[in-house]
């Protein structure tokens, strides 16, 4: 399905007198800050959707493809994410999982997608289940694997999905592995380590000059005991050893509870080997909830710490790092969640923009502990979302992309067009 233009346009038309009110109240109160300057950020920030969202995803207990009308192949994949792109054009972008999204064509994936405005992003390898009729298995590993024939196996894999992102035109490959142990004594750590650099060192040799490959860490799960890239450090020791190319991934669900993924963000940053992000939210573990659902204000913390660390570096907001979302669920229709996880990851950005960067440094030089957080959370209190709005109105997307979506029937359209019964592939 399509959204036109006079669609959007009469959408906004009913909310404008309102939204006009609160963004000229919001600019008086903000009448120190550039905020034009501000609204250009937003627009030029785009977030990536991964082609693995756009189905009602799975748990190990079961899924429940409730919606109907998911998407049954790539090119409806790349419909979804220019029908979300059309409603709030901070979506320019789509992560494809590999092998379970392969192009036939990639020519003509290419110019589908760039008819919705859309670029490829970083693709995904896998190796962390075995395919159909595959050889050999992954059980215990693939990159780390004790069988040098499996780490072949894998690295090959890695260098075909290099392939199919060269053709696509994305310029980076993530890498995550499930690989790990599950009980003490099964693995020797140093050996696993060493074996999965000699693997990530063959595939980053097939990396294009102008590629970048992401390492992603996990804390653990589906390994329980130990994970070969468990943590920021591990993926930074594996970064620095691959070369200028590597950069560490920083997936918001990955860590051990309550770790402080904002100083994580810092140092990396800092360091100049923070790569990318995958946004999402979690209670306890690696839940996958919709971003900003459960923690917004870590997620303010976390782009406090974006924006001040790139801005450090001179760093372009929103082409220097990977952007985008890693989530999956099962009770949502899964646009209207990605919608709610766009506006939460702009009004988080929003508030970092806003913060008084220059009272905040004196404040820290004055040991000024109460002043320190009266400055962040002066922003992150601040109702901001009609800048956000501002932003997408300017860029012709919809003001209200959710209630637009929902006013216009968007999945009772899909599953009109698709039928109730389709099944993304993928989780
Ligand atoms: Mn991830």
């Amino acid at each position: 399905m399509n959204i036109e233009k006079n669609q959007i346009a009469q959408h906004n038309d009913t909310l404008l007198g309102k939204h006009q009110k609160q963004l000229s109240h919001l600019k008086n109160e903000w009448e120190s800050v550039d905020i034009e300057k501000v609204i250009q950020k937003l627009v030029d920030f785009q977030i990536a959707i991964p082609s693995w969202a756009l189905g009602t995803g799975g748990t190990r207990f079961g899924r429940f493809a409730i919606n109907g009308g998911e998407p049954r192949n790539i090119e409806e994949k790349i419909e979804d994410v220019g029908l979300l792109h059309a409603l709030n054009a901070s979506s320019g972008a789509i992560s494809l999982h590999i092998p379970w999204d392969i192009p036939q064509n990639p020519e003509q994936i290419k110019s589908l997608a760039a008819s919705y405005g859309l670029k490829f992003d970083a693709v995904n390898s896998n190796t962390f289940q075995d395919q159909p009729g595959q050889a050999l298995s992954y059980k215990f590993g693939s990159l780390q694997h004790v069988d040098k024939a499996v780490r072949k196996l894998a690295i090959e894999h890695n260098v075909e999905v290099i392939k199919q992102g060269i053709a696509l035109g994305s310029e980076s490959l993530t890498v995550w592995l499930a690989d790990g142990s599950c009980f003490p004594g099964q693995l020797n750590f140093r050996k696993a380590f060493e074996n999965t650099l000699n693997s990530l060192q063959e595939i980053y040799a097939a990396l294009p000059a102008n590629w970048k490959m992401f390492v992603e860490y996990k804390a653990y799960e589906p390994n329980f005991y130990s994970t070969t890239v468990g943590d920021w450090g591990q993926s930074l020791l594996y970064a620095n050893k691959l070369g200028e190319q590597a950069y560490t991934l920083v997936d918001l669900g990955h860590h051990l509870p309550n770790a402080n993924i904002e100083q994580i963000v810092a140092l990396l940053l800092m360091e100049g080997k923070l790569g990318g992000f995958h946004f999402n939210d979690s209670k306890y573990g690696d839940d996958d909830l919709t971003t900003g659902s459960i923690k917004p204000y870590q997620l303010f913390l976390i782009f406090n710490e974006l924006v001040e660390g790139m801005d450090a570096r001179g760093m372009d907001h929103a082409t220097s790092l990977g952007w985008m979302i890693d989530a999956s669920h099962n009770v949502k229709d899964p646009l209207e969640d990605l919608l709610q996880s766009i506006e939460a990851i702009m009004i988080a950005y929003a508030q970092a923009l806003l913060v008084d960067r220059k009272a905040l440094t004196e404040a820290q030089q004055n040991n000024d502990v109460v002043a320190c957080q009266e400055i962040l959370q002066h922003t992150f209190r601040s109702d901001l979302r009609s800048i956000v709005a501002e932003a997408r109105l300017r860029a012709g997307a919809a003001l209200s992309p959710l209630n637009l979506y929902r006013n216009l029937g968007c999945r009772k359209s899909l599953i009109g067009e698709r039928g109730q019964n389709t099944v993304a592939t993928g989780l």
